[in-house]
């Protein structure tokens, strides 16, 4: 109740003075190429085209290290993009749990999205952001293995939990996820359930970092999906049915001089795949502080 009237009382205070930032927090503090999620124009889509980092201008990671507080639910494969982004915390890339010196704020906690129409994540963000004191302005939640055995109705539920708690949290950025590869190709349940939640995040103006997707193509952009790649990387290269080869071993084979800061090991995976994701992280974090995409 409480919520819905500070809402409705923001929602004036907007209406009203619309070029005034009304929200005390720098959340509301940055000019019109603002992608936060309470006024979003469009769908922020975080995909395999998002992990070259040297495009992100610095002050736009500076900024979004400085602003955000992310609190992140996930098991070991959602572990992959922290991997990713602890190669390279330094600089402007630094985060801790507190946000200390200056870093991003970033914290983990123990959990994923289930299976089909698991809720209980949904009850601990709901105490996590009612905690007193609690200042996590970006959530966040991966999934394990519940997106590939799901149903429409399940990630129905899914999607539906998450536009409820942005109304109940508006100032909160909810960051949605599509499930990791599993080897079932283009025709899959999982490419189903993924696309499903594309379809939702791109109608309704979401934030989605497609987590499929970034692990579906080389750099250089030559896709696997269709050669049935798996959350390893693995993928069938003569199409004989069977996964003979791992693209991110050919293509560290192929550019031994690529510069990609690599963590030592990742859950599941190749430490590459793992590093693209740590930089898409970066990426989105910088887009959600209002960089406008261009180098
Ligand atoms: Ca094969």
């Amino acid at each position: 109740m409480c919520r819905v009237f500070v809402f409705g009382f923001l929602l004036s205070c907007i209406v009203v003075g619309s070029s005034i930032p009304v929200f005390s927090g720098e959340i509301w503090a940055h000019d019109s190429e603002s992608e936060v999620a309470f006024h979003r124009k469009k769908a922020l889509i975080i995909d395999h085209t998002c992990t070259d980092i040297s495009k992100v201008p610095v002050r736009w990671i500076s900024k979004a290290g400085k602003q955000f507080r992310v609190w992140y639910g996930h098991t070991s494969h959602g572990s992959q993009i922290t991997s990713g982004m602890s190669i390279i915390n330094k600089g402007i890339f630094r985060f801790n749990t507190t946000g200390k010196d200056g870093a991003l704020s970033y914290q983990e906690t123990s959990g994923d999205l289930g299976h089909r129409g698991d809720m209980r994540w949904m009850k601990k963000t709901r105490d996590q952001l009612s905690r007193p004191g609690n200042d996590v302005n970006v959530v966040i939640w991966s999934w394990c293995g519940g997106c590939s055995d799901n149903t429409e109705k399940g990630i129905n539920s899914y999607l539906q939990a998450m536009t409820e708690l942005e109304s109940e949290y508006f100032d909160v950025i909810f960051i949605y996820m599509t499930g990791h590869l599993d080897g079932s190709g283009v025709d899959g349940n999982l490419n189903k359930c993924n696309n499903q939640i594309r379809k939702y995040c791109k109608t309704h103006k979401k934030v989605l970092f497609d987590f499929a997707d970034i692990e579906s193509f080389d750099p250089d952009g030559n896709s696997f999906l269709q050669r049935r790649a798996n959350d390893g990387c693995l993928y069938d290269r003569n199409d004989d049915g069977r996964r003979d080869a791992n693209w991110c071993d050919e293509w560290i084979a192929k550019h031994p001089d690529h510069g990609i800061a690599l963590p030592e090991s990742a859950s599941h995976t190749r430490p590459l795949n793992a590093a693209l994701k740590g930089r898409a992280f970066w990426w989105m974090m910088a887009k959600l502080a209002g960089w406008n995409g261009k180098p």
